[in-house]
């Protein structure tokens, strides 16, 4: 027989493992790990194509598929935000979600004229963001 006090309590290990299983197949990142672009501020206006490099610390670039700890490759979000879930998963690949899966630290980026917003997000050997997230904050942009 199961009493109600049974019930609640499997169902709180139930959730509990629910909540574990998707962050103990992310890569932990060290504290203070930070991913920033060097040469791009808020509000920048540029002419396209333009050089973006990415800033790393507290950690160091890796290629797509190679796994060491503390590492990671840099992905270009463009004009696009990340849902709770995606931050669980291997980053899409599409013009809104760049893979520098080479271990590049910078690149050449063509977009159309007007307003767009970037973002930097590391991800690791598999694509999957680590926990906790190493993200810039989004900057917005303006190509003349
Ligand atoms: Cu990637």
């Amino acid at each position: 027989m199961i009493t109600s006090f049974g019930m609640a309590r499997a169902l709180v290990v139930a959730f509990a493992v629910a909540a574990l299983a998707p962050a103990a197949a992310q890569t932990p990142a060290p504290a203070g790990a930070k991913v920033y672009f060097i040469n791009l501020k808020d509000g920048a206006e540029v002419e396209s194509p333009f050089l973006v490099q990415f800033g790393l610390s507290g950690m160091g670039v890796a290629p797509a598929g190679v796994e060491k700890p503390n590492t990671g490759h840099h992905h270009l979000l463009i004009d696009t935000t990340m849902t709770p879930e995606q931050m669980k998963e291997p980053l899409p690949a599409d013009d809104n979600h760049k893979h520098f899966g080479g271990g590049q630290t910078e690149a050449m980026v063509t977009l159309p004229k007007g307003q767009h917003t970037l973002q930097l997000l590391l991800g690791d050997w598999t694509h999957i963001p680590h926990v906790p997230p190493v993200m810039s904050e989004p900057i917005t942009i303006t190509v003349r």
